[in-house]
C-alpha cells in the first residue's frame, strides 16, 4: 500500500482496507443545501475523518430516509449530520430512525418564511424522547466540529490532531 498524502487519504484507505463505512453521515434535504453543508465536509475531511454526503428528503423521499437511518449504526457510522431548511423535519427524522448521535443543522433557503427561524424551530422543538442536538443557522462548520468531538470520547479519535489535549478540555 503506497504512503497516503492526507489525513483524508489516510482515513479513506482505512475504510476501505477494512471494510468499514464513514464515520459520520451527512444528509441534506435537498440539492439546494449543498453548498451550505459544504463546510462540515471541508471540517471533517481536514481532520481525517471518514464521511458521506447524501441528499435525502424527509418529506419528498421519507421511505428513503428511513432506511439510511435504520442501517448507518449498522455500517459503522457513528454520528449523523443533518441539514435542512424551510420545515426542516429532516434531522427529527432521521433520530426517529436511529440511536446514533444526530447534529441538525437549520439551513438558510431563499424560501424560508423567517429568514431561516422556521428551519431553527422545526429543528429545536423535537418531543422528548427523540433528541437533536442543533447547531447555529449555516453552522455547518460547528456540526462537524460537535461530531469530532462526539467521536473523541468513544475511544480516541483525535478531535485536533494538531493542537495539545490540554488546550481542548
Ligand atoms: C427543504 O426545503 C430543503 O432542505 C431545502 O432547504 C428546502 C427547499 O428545497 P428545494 O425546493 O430547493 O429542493 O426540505
Amino acid at each position: 500500500m503506497s504512503r497516503p498524502e492526507s489525513l483524508t487519504e489516510a482515513s479513506a484507505l482505512m475504510a476501505e482496507e477494512f471494510d468499514v463505512g464513514p464515520m459520520v453521515g451527512i444528509l441534506v434535504g435537498s440539492d439546494s443545501d449543498l453548498e451550505r453543508i459544504q463546510p462540515a465536509v471541508d471540517e471533517l475531511n481536514e481532520r481525517g475523518i471518514s464521511n458521506e454526503l447524501n441528499v435525502l428528503s424527509a418529506h419528498r423521499d421519507p421511505r428513503g430516509v428511513a432506511e439510511y437511518c435504520s442501517n448507518a449504526a449498522m455500517r459503522g457510522i457513528r454520528v449523523i449530520i443533518a441539514g435542512a431548511g424551510m420545515s426542516a423535519a429532516l434531522p427529527g427524522v432521521a433520530a426517529a430512525h436511529t440511536d446514533l448521535p444526530v447534529i441538525g443543522v437549520p439551513l438558510s433557503s431563499s424560501k424560508t418564511a423567517a429568514g431561516g427561524l422556521d428551519a431553527i424551530l422545526a429543528i429545536v422543538q423535537m418531543p422528548p424522547g427523540v433528541p437533536v442536538a442543533c447547531v447555529s443557522l449555516d453552522g455547518a462548520k460547528n456540526a462537524a466540529i460537535l461530531a469530532a468531538r462526539i467521536l473523541a470520547q468513544g475511544g480516541g479519535y483525535p478531535d485536533a490532531p494538531d493542537r495539545p489535549q490540554a488546550e481542548l478540555y
